[in-house]
């Protein structure tokens, strides 16, 4: 078999790539490891920046994302018995659209599917081989224990965090940084209408709560716990009593679904080597407190997309080999501004009492400072693209 682009990963990196790739007249093969109504199940991220809504949209794939969407011009910050609403809409002009993941991944493989184009499901054993030739390949097994291999131009290693192709890069060329944090969330989906139609981030003596949302009837909501939080001691009146005491009053409802996300800052240095492109948590992994996951990976492909473009339109590797450089640029930034918001509000159990004083400080700065309120809303609508 053979293609142009090789994309491993079906999550929101690998499939906006194929897509805006289509839209460019280039073929691509997606092999991904789960099953359809897996990818499509998985509850992560929820919040768009507008340039994700807008790269989307450009992309004609905004339809049922404008319709259901929910468009926020604000977020709430509170800190003990203080409360302050950041502007986002009058302090920088953008909004921010809260959508599911798992909605945008839906559209993007309905619209896959509909260009008729390869879309693997449950491939096993990926391997990658020749990545520094300009001839790479993939092998894989399918459903019915048959191996395959694809020849092709360039791999796209967008097979997120635990994927093997960051693994595929030699030792000696990758760096990589990484901040463990000594807490993770506990996230529910709720059949609950949400007790505010804007996010809202509490600090709280017992540790962070953010109440945020799905729709008008669902509600998502988080509570820092510990990294190795057993589900099982989390019984739903538990969890419920310490959203109310962390967030004030929230509306109760059936809990449809319970998961520990464990706190990574992680970057892998460089994002490219030969012929493999590393996109979204496959090179990098935020905090989600910041909500710049999804984020990142479509301003990882938006570059890669344009490289690839340049490349198969005769306009050379200039792009290609600038790749790197320009998506770690926009991804320092944003790892500090998830680190920042991390650090700010939640409780570190080895935690001071001095450093404690100076976390409140600081957000008692941000919540009564202009200059701290529009810094923190430009980076939460999104940083301008370079690309
Ligand atoms: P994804 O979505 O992880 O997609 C990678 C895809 O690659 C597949 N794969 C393979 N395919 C073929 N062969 C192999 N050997 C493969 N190994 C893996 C996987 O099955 C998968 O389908 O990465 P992508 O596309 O880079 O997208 C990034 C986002 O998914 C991610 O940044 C965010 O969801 C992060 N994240 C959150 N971000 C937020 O902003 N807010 C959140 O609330 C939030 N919650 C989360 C999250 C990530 C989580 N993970 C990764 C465990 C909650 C969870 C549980
Ligand atoms: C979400 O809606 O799941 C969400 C929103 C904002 C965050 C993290 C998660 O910072």
């Amino acid at each position: 078999m053979r293609t142009q682009v090789g994309i491993i990963g079906a999550g929101p990196a690998g499939l906006l790539l194929a897509h805006l790739l289509h839209r460019a007249g280039i073929d691509s093969v997606i092999l991904e490891q789960k099953s359809r109504p897996y990818i499509e199940g998985r509850i992560r991220a929820g919040l768009l920046e507008q340039g994700s809504v807008e790269t989307l949209t450009e992309a004609g794939l905004g339809e049922r994302l404008h319709r259901e969407g929910l468009v926020h011009d604000g977020l709430e910050l509170r800190c003990d018995d203080m409360a302050e609403r950041i502007d986002l809409h009058g302090l920088t002009g953008r909004r921010v659209t809260i959508y599911g993941q798992q909605e945008a991944v839906k559209d993007m493989v309905a619209a896959r599917l509909a260009t008729g184009r390869p879309l693997h499901f449950e491939v096993e054993d990926t391997q990658l081989h020749d990545i520094a030739t300009d001839q790479p390949r993939i092998t894989w097994t399918d459903q019915h224990g048959e191996r395959h291999e694809l020849r092709c131009d360039v791999i796209a290693g967008c097979d997120g965090f635990h994927g093997p192709s960051r693994a595929a890069m030699p030792a000696e060329v990758l760096r990589v940084y990484e901040r463990v944090y000594p807490f993770a969330w506990l996230g529910i989906l709720a059949e609950a209408s949400p007790v505010s139609h804007e996010l809202i981030y509490a600090r709280h003596e017992e540790g962070f709560a953010l109440a945020t949302m799905r729709s008008a009837r669902l509600s998502r909501l988080y509570l820092q716990c510990a990294p190795d939080e057993d589900l099982n001691e989390w019984p739903d009146a538990r969890i419920w009593e310490h959203l109310h005491r962390r967030l004030g009053r929230v509306n109760e409802g059936p809990i449809l679904q319970k998961g520990v996300t464990a706190m990574r800052s992680f970057v892998a240095e460089p994002m490219r080597h030969g012929r493999l492109f590393l996109a979204g948590d496959a090179a990098h992994i935020v905090p989600p407190t910041g909500a710049k996951g999804m984020n990142l990976a479509v301003a990882d492909v938006r570059v890669l997309a344009a490289a690839l473009a340049d490349f198969y339109r005769g306009r050379g590797t200039g792009l290609m080999d600038r790749y790197s450089e320009i998506c770690l640029r926009r991804i320092w930034k944003v790892q500090r501004f998830s680190w920042w918001m991390t650090a700010m509000l939640h409780r570190f159990s080895a935690e001071d009492a001095f450093e404690h004083r100076v976390q409140t400080a600081e957000l008692h700065y941000v919540m009564q400072s202009q200059a701290m309120r529009t810094a923190l809303a430009e980076q939460y609508v999104g940083l301008p693209y370079e690309v």
